[in-house]
């Protein structure tokens, strides 16, 4: 029979890329979304799978509201992928962050272990919790140190997983995922705004665009491969905690140069800290600007991922790697810019 799974944060890229992997397995996929004015489907709306998919009001903010919906859906597999996800707004809303992003975690598991504990939950961490790197690189046994309240608030929910995992025997999985991103990436985080900016640069529709800390190192990997990592964990007869990562990390500077070198731009420096700018060397026109507004009150300077109990154990492991990502997501911002404006 075929196994029903239930996706909180089906409006966010993973929500998207995992609803269209689950479909393809042919699960039945429930989805929940928050109420607001206007829902944004836009990503599942561009991968064609909105009509596939059942979605529901649901909120990780109130108990209640996931037992009811629990009770009547009654998945197998539950991923909860909603959250306050934006490390820089959680130092503007700390609160908030820890009432979505860590409490919501409670939440969640605590309407399991009410309506059915044989349900299987998988538990979105983040390579975040990791922040001051105490090794690297970093795999489930490094000590963690948050440097954000949305790492701390991670933490919280890694540990809470483990936890139920523990005392309710309940089948709960938290994957540590190091940044991945797409073409539907949120157009807040630094990836997907340099993409979108290199385009719209490209196709005459911006002069410039402002940044923050160029020097910060991360390792991106694809959302699209990452999620089908979320499914095999749920899949082994025992619940774990995994990395996943490519084992390679660059710089938001290499990021900038070569998106715009993959649109025949070469991208030259001057000056340094807050002054410095990246400017065409062919045409001299400034290209980008340091902006202290995106520097945050405490950075995580670099991130590098070691998937080894990934490969072994699931036998999951990465194909795009960072050129290859830059080029897909400016690509598709394009396209997107050409046909939209
Ligand atoms: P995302 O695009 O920001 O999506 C977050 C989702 O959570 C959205 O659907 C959002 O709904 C929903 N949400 C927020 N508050 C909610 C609430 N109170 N009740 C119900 N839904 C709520 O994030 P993502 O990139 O897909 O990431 C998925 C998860 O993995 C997140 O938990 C994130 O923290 C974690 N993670 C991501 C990465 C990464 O690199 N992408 C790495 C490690 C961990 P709206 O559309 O209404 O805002
Ligand atoms: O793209 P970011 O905002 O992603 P960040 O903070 O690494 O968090 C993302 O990945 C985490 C996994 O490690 C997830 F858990 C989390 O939910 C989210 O998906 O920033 C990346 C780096 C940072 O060092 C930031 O300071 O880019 C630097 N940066 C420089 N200028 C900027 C900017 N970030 C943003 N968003 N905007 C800028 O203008």
């Amino acid at each position: 029979m075929a196994k029903t799974a239930f996706i909180t944060g089906i409006t966010g890229q993973d929500g998207a890329y995992l609803s269209e992997f689950l479909l393809s397995r042919g699960y039945r996929v429930f989805g929940g979304y928050r109420r607001t004015s206007s829902p944004n489907f836009w990503r599942i709306e561009e991968l064609n799978i909105m009509k596939d998919i059942e979605l529901m009001e649901v909120d990780i903010q109130d108990t209640g509201n996931l037992i009811r919906t629990f009770e009547k859906v009654k998945p197998d597999e539950v991923y909860n992928l909603a959250a306050q996800s934006f490390v820089a707004v959680s130092f503007e809303k700390p609160v908030l962050t820890g009432e979505i992003t860590a409490i919501g975690v409670t939440r969640v598991l605590e309407a399991i272990r009410i309506v059915n504990p044989r349900i299987k939950f998988y538990q979105a961490s983040s390579s975040e919790m990791f922040g001051k790197v105490q090794e690297t690189p970093q795999k489930e046994s490094t000590p963690f140190y948050p440097r954000s309240p949305y790492a701390t608030a991670k933490l919280y929910g890694h540990w809470l997983t483990i936890n139920y995992r523990e005392s309710y025997n309940i089948f709960g999985c938290s994957g540590i995922l190091f940044n991945h991103e797409s073409p539907l990436r949120g157009i807040e985080f630094v990836t997907r705004k340099v993409s979108d900016a290199v385009a719209r640069i490209k196709l005459g529709k911006q002069d410039y665009f402002e940044i923050g800390n160029m020097d910060a190192k991360r390792d991106w990997g694809y959302a699209k491969e990452f999620v089908e990592g979320m499914w095999l964990m749920m899949q082994r007869p025992d619940p774990g905690d995994y990395v996943l990562a490519t084992n390679e990390n660059h710089s938001v500077r290499e990021f900038i140069e070569h998106a715009f070198s993959f649109v025949g731009t070469t991208l030259e420096w001057k000056g340094s800290d807050a002054n410095e700018y990246g400017f065409d060397a062919k045409t001299g026109k400034t290209l980008v600007k340091i902006n202290p507004k995106f520097f945050r009150p405490g950075e995580v300077d670099q991130l590098l991922g070691d998937y080894s109990k990934a490969k072994t154990v699931l036998g999951w492991e990465p194909k795009v790697r960072f050129r290859e990502l830059v080029e897909i997501m400016v690509q598709r911002d394009l396209d997107r810019v050409s046909r939209l404006g």
